[in-house]
């Protein structure tokens, strides 16, 4: 059985379904702490600080691969620091504990581009940089990166993650990011209002559409063990652009469109952030390559967001 935990969030909600049309429904367990429409079978109720529960259903279901989504965001994450690292930190080293206990094959522990800081170049972030997180989101997941690389170094657990950019996607909504603000856009757009954006027009951050993270996702889970050479966390990109850059495109499609801006405390932690990736490593090892650029998105997005 594979096992996914925060299978509600943004990510967790189209993982699940593109993981259920993979290995069948059957063989997909969702869990959260909260239940919502679609999972009426194959469902758990998880909190992930919860180890009793954590060991009953691992054991219950002989869960074999784990999709660890389960964790708070960087906005939402600076309202309470010390829940968001219990949360981040203590219920991935307990599931860590246990994935070693029962020999899970495989883990998917996402990682994001928060783990950079003020000190890491921002042109073209190189994979093997001086992680600095502002943010207790990026210290959490900076700090996760290590102990995922010291339990596959030390007890060869199969553990595999990526440094998501911000993703973008019609299927789910986001809660708690810094990059929200590129899908809510097109909720305005498309219900022909102005849209306030929290970020400076000209702040450049990493995206990815949701098609290629899921894809990216599914394609380093299924690569061979032997080409996974770097056991912290990939390099993941596809575009970079502005919130101006992202309204200019929607524009083309939508004239009418406006964007006013009001930076918020969201600001500092975006400035914070690199503007683009170097994911050479993930092209170079396991052949990763994304298909959607701003363009692409854009057109998708406007075809596909029911408002
Ligand atoms: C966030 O904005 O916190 C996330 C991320 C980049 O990890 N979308």
């Amino acid at each position: 059985m594979i096992l996914v935990t925060g299978a509600n969030g943004q990510i967790g909600q189209v993982l699940t379904k593109r993981l259920r049309e993979i290995h069948g429904a059957d063989n997909v367990l969702a869990s959260d702490i909260t239940k919502i429409e679609g999972y009426e079978e194959k469902f758990e109720f998880l909190d992930i600080l919860n180890k009793i529960r954590m060991k009953e259903i691992i054991h219950d279901y002989d869960v074999t691969q784990i999709y660890h989504l389960a964790a708070i965001l960087s906005a939402n994450g600076e309202w309470n620091p010390k829940k968001t690292w219990n949360i981040n930190m203590n219920g991935v080293l307990t599931m860590f504990s246990l994935a070693e206990e029962k020999k899970i094959d495989k883990i998917f522990l996402p990682s994001t581009i928060a783990v950079f800081g003020t000190t890491t170049p921002r042109i073209n972030t190189p994979q093997h940089v001086p992680l600095m997180p502002e943010t207790v989101y990026g210290m959490s997941k900076a700090t996760c990166e290590n102990w995922s690389n010291y339990f596959y170094n030390r007890y060869k657990l199969d553990i595999r993650s990526l440094r998501y950019p911000g993703i973008i996607g019609y299927q789910s909504l986001p809660g708690g990011g810094t990059t929200d603000y590129a899908v809510e856009i097109f909720y305005a757009a498309l219900r022909g209002k102005a849209y306030t954006c929290f970020l400076k027009p000209d702040t450049r951050l990493p995206m990815m559409y949701m098609d290629d993270a899921i894809r990216a996702t599914t394609e380093i889970m299924e690569a061979d063990e032997k080409d996974i050479k770097i056991r912290t966390s990939y390099n993941l990109a596809a575009m970079s652009f502005t919130p101006a850059e992202i309204t200019a495109e929607i524009q083309k499609h939508i004239p009418t469109f406006k964007v006013k801006y009001e930076p918020d405390f969201r600001q500092d932690i975006a400035s914070s952030w690199t503007e683009s990736i170097d994911d050479s490593h993930a092209r170079a090892d396991w052949n990763w390559s994304h298909k959607y650029d701003l363009e692409k998105m854009v057109k998708d997005m406007l075809e596909n967001v029911r408002v």
